[in-house]
């Protein structure tokens, strides 16, 4: 009994020594702008994670049996394009949770991917600024990955978006270059707009290079339903999930990008952040002085209907950009597995407005019409109970 109490307390006493985030001093200030500290940090989170999982003994997802997660532009054409189609595939399956009782009251929902529109908007003031932001986005991308397969057959990962990569130029990349195998192009170029004041933010935001609808590549005869709810320059809707068909539409704006989304940012959201609490506020544009973060960033990169505050998964692109979100989230947590894994902190409401309690890990998450209710704690983990991938 005594013996087995210090074996473990010494190990976890040597697991804390090897497992302590690295200082952000570590790198020069030219090695976080070009890209070095982000591929060292992303590795030193790779391996505290191998370590983590050493531990943990004879459970059945492994560092080496986990699926893994892309980003897009690294796979090969077949790889994407078996993506796009699924994604495709999706807004034309039925909705398969709505009950037909229940469809007069979202005349908008006319597929499984609005399915997944209609929880999020209905859901979006109790998962943005609230506990469970990272969380519920890891979830609903889950479930969306999962669907893509048991739906339309798809075999791979879902793939995520290093906007980083991009920040310079985010209409030049390659991801949206208009070909079969891209993630489609940009929005028609819509000339003489001027700026548009975003008070929300409280910034004034240069037209972006696109704005109109997204006319080449495997979206550009998709059908939206639902939306937009808050566009400043759009026809919105006036009910959550009025029936609106229309094309989708991108804007592609480096405003965005360069102000919030290089990989300077994301580096120093990770490294700089020690507490949950100023990690999640800094990623969401919560923090003081930086009104989006690159989770705001990255939507208004793409402007259009992915930065829709509540309809924005119209856009498959917002499955890419959740996906580097979550991978950032990964990363953040494995820098210190244990300090980070199962750490929480904030109530279920927008900023805590209204007020409500403080969630905690026995909560159980709704998730609408995208599945059943799931316990917070299981969410925690991309090797626990209910997922076994990780990022590459
Ligand atoms: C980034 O900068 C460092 C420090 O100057 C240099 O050693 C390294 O080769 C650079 N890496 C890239 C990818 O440019
Ligand atoms: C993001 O990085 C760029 C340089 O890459 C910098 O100019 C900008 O101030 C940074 N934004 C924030 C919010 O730190
Ligand atoms: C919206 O939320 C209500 C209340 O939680 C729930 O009953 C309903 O099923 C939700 N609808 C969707 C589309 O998520
Ligand atoms: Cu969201």
């Amino acid at each position: 009994m005594h013996f087995k109490t210090s074996v473990a307390a010494l190990a976890s006493i040597s697991a804390l020594a090897v497992a302590q985030a690295p200082s952000i001093d570590q790198w020069t200030q030219q090695e976080i702008n070009n890209g070095t500290a982000w591929t060292e940090v992303t590795q030193i989170a790779s391996e505290n994670q191998i370590y983590n999982l050493g531990t943990r003994g004879d459970v059945s997802c492994q560092y080496g049996n986990a699926k893994v997660r892309k980003e897009f532009r690294y796979m090969s054409n077949e790889d994407r394009k078996a993506f796009t189609d699924a994604a495709t595939c999706l807004m034309k399956t039925p909705p398969q949770h709505m009950r037909a009782d229940q469809a007069k009251n979202y005349p908008g929902v006319k597929s499984r991917h609005d399915e997944y529109v209609a929880t999020h908007i209905n859901m979006t003031m109790n998962i943005h600024a609230t506990a469970d932001f990272l969380a519920w986005h890891r979830n609903f991308i889950w479930h969306y990955e999962s669907d893509l397969k048991t739906l339309c057959g798809y075999e791979g990962t879902l793939p995520y978006w290093n906007w980083a990569l991009d920040a310079a130029a985010p209409q030049d990349s390659p991801l949206f270059n208009g070909d079969e195998y891209s993630m489609g192009s940009n929005g028609e170029y819509i000339s003489g707009r001027s700026d548009t004041y975003l008070y929300t933010q409280g910034i004034n935001m240069p037209p972006g290079t696109g704005g109109g609808c997204v006319n080449s590549g495997p979206f550009k005869s998709v059908q939206l339903h639902l939306g937009p709810l808050d566009l400043p320059n759009a026809e919105n809707v006036d009910s959550n999930y009025q029936y609106n068909p229309r094309c989708l539409k991108r804007d592609f704006n480096s405003f965005f990008s360069n102000s919030y989304n290089t990989i300077s940012n994301v580096t120093e959201l990770v490294l700089e952040s020690i507490y949950l609490e100023d990690f999640q506020d800094r990623m969401q544009g919560y923090a003081s002085g930086d009104p989006f973060g690159v989770h705001g960033g990255g939507h208004w990169t793409v402007g259009g209907d992915a930065s829709d505050f509540h309809s924005s998964p119209n856009d498959p692109l917002f499955f890419l950009h959740h996906g580097m979100i979550d991978y950032i989230w990964t990363t953040w947590q494995n820098l210190d597995i244990y300090r980070r894994q199962l750490i929480i902190k904030g109530t279920s409401t927008l900023g805590n407005s209204p007020p409500s309690a403080e969630m905690t890990l026995d909560d159980m998450i709704p998730f609408g019409f995208v599945t059943g209710d799931i316990e917070f704690r299981k969410l925690m983990d991309t090797f626990g109970d209910a997922y076994c991938y990780r990022y590459e």
